[in-house]
């Protein structure tokens, strides 16, 4: 396979020993850019393609998701570059300086990402087997292009491309971020900016750590009170807030125009006191506690003896399931100290067959790994390396989140001000020096669906504190889930991250600047 991708584009790798300067202009060593996550094969034709103001993108004729990638690449080019891209279906290949999209049917070891990206002297070809697999390229395309092409506003640039190939595909299926908009409550408007990020990235996937002791923070039309009562406050006593189901449809579309799938998360049978605030007869004793503001956690569980609590738990994910289309269900099941072991199993053993019925595959945290696991049901490891062991014995697949290497709520070194430090510090090094699938003995690669980082957010107020704690891990992260290990090398990592900045800014990201990456081009330290 990569023989043929090699002679379709007739390499001259000879002539690439002479073109080697990243800052020649204009472009023509493909190899020299930065692009993360690093792609499989990048190959150079030593030429310039310029993507110029009569530009068009070009789809085959007939698809309507066709078309909307197409968009979705028209609106992030547009703005900046003072084109007025528009999208055409066409049955021939279209004439110089434009992009064409479209998908092959006969390769398969693209698989549902993949995809190859061919910019000659005359058109920006992208291909891939699966319509994900364009929206992963156009993330590429967008890293080749100059940072300015990140603004809304028109940029003042040439849009010069070096010309070559680059076929790339995933390692792991499942690439995550988590978001717990439970301990703050965080709008629609930052969610979206969130889904943004990741995606640039070629993650895939946007877990919703949607409901804990701290508010319940998405409407259950069958139990108002959830949102009426549950949602008012959060840590700290701020006024909290929920989705509405019209807010959380409006989520799920944005994330889905971009090929990622949300996993919704009810924690439960602990992390629940503001259901149980909402409705006290999830309670054994029937009272309501108070509304919860701090951040300790294993005070609460939904009595596990009680019909109604299944009944409660059948609604939840019958509503939450027919507005997530993605296949999976998160159960959460963390830290459930106040929940005797029995009757904690036999609440897992019970609530799993509910998420089932409603067409979904289970996650839950490691913990869950004690009861008798479902067929497909998945792990997500963030703690114990025991309960990920039994997980695989059980015959499920581990989403690697180990929180000493991947909880971006953990302090940066000991003057981080945001975030916590229980389960040490995490440097941006140290946060991408480790492979999933060699951290747990036992756990190997053919075991493990993928990766996920966390955002706990107890710490975490606004979008620029949410940025500041993200940013760069997460780049980090998306480089772990999709580069193959043996590609991946700090020392070559750190200067394609530091070639990230100028992108952070143009975005206005509020990024951690740490001192371990060589952010400054050697002309500026020079100054
Ligand atoms: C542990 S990780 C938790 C969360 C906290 C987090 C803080 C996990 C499954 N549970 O409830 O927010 O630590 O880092």
């Amino acid at each position: 396979m990569k023989v043929s991708f090699f002679n379709k584009i007739g390499l001259v790798l000879i002539l690439l020993v002479a073109f080697n300067s990243c800052s020649s202009y204009p472009p023509t060593d493909l190899t020299k850019n930065s692009i993360i996550p690093k792609p499989v094969a990048v190959v150079a034709t030593l030429g310039t393609f310029e993507l110029t103001k009569d530009a068009a993108v070009y789809v085959p004729e007939g698809s309507d998701e066709l078309m909307q990638i197409g968009n979705y690449l028209a609106t992030l080019l547009n703005g900046s570059t003072g084109s007025n891209l528009t999208v055409q279906p066409t049955p021939n290949i279209p004439l110089k300086g434009n992009i064409l999209l479209s998908l092959v049917s006969d390769d398969n070891e693209l698989g549902e990402e993949g995809y190859e990206l061919i910019i000659g002297n005359d058109l920006v070809h992208i291909s891939a087997f699966q319509p994900a697999g364009l929206v992963r390229g156009i993330q590429t395309l967008r890293q080749l292009l100059p940072a300015g092409v990140e603004a809304d506003n028109l940029q003042e640039s040439r849009w010069l491309l070096a010309t070559g190939a680059i076929r790339d595909f995933p390692e792991y299926a499942y690439r995550g971020a988590m978001l717990d908009v439970a301990r703050h409550f965080f709008g629609v408007e930052d969610v979206k900016r969130y889904i943004d990020h990741i995606a640039m990235y070629k993650m895939n996937v946007l877990h919703l750590h949607l409901t804990d002791d701290q508010g319940w923070r998405v409407e259950i039309k069958s139990w108002p009170n959830l949102t009426i009562h549950g949602a008012t406050t959060q840590v700290g006593g701020g006024q909290g807030g929920f989705y509405t189901q019209e807010e959380y449809k409006e989520l799920v579309r944005y994330a889905q125009e971009r090929y990622i799938t949300i996993v919704p998360e009810v924690d439960m049978p602990g992390h629940t006191n503001a259901a149980l605030a909402s409705y006290p007869a999830l309670t054994c004793d029937g009272r309501a506690p108070e509304l919860y503001t701090g951040t300790s956690v294993g005070f609460s569980t939904l009595c596990t003896s009680k019909e109604v609590v299944y009944q409660f738990i059948d609604d939840v994910v019958r509503e939450l399931s027919e507005m997530t289309p993605g296949p999976y269900f998160h159960i959460g099941g963390d830290e459930s100290h106040s929940t005797k072991e029995a009757d904690y199993i036999y609440f897992v053993n019970r609530v799993q067959p509910i998420i089932e019925s409603y067409g979904k595959r289970v996650i839950g945290w490691d913990e869950i790994a004690n009861a008798t696991l479902v067929d497909n049901a998945v792990v997500q490891y963030w703690a114990k390396d025991e309960n990920a062991l039994k997980a695989v014995e059980q015959g499920a697949k581990v989403i690697m989140s180990p929180a000493s290497r991947a909880y971006m709520d953990m302090k940066y070194d000991s003057t981080t001000v945001l975030g916590l430090s229980w389960a040490g510090t995490i440097e941006v090094d140290h946060a991408y020096n480790w492979d999933p699938a060699t951290l747990v003995d036992g756990i190997g690669r053919e075991n493990i669906l993928g990766v996920e980082a966390p955002l706990w957010t107890e710490t975490v107020t606004n979008m620029d504190e949410i940025e500041q704690l993200v940013f760069p891990r997460i780049v980090g992260y998306a480089e772990i889930g999709w580069s193959r290990p043996e590609m991946r090398k700090w020392d070559d990592y750190k200067v394609r991250l530091a070639q990230q900045r100028e992108r952070f800014e143009v975005l206005g990201i509020n990024y951690y600047p740490s001192p371990l990456v060589p952010w400054h081009k050697e002309d500026e330290k020079v100054k």
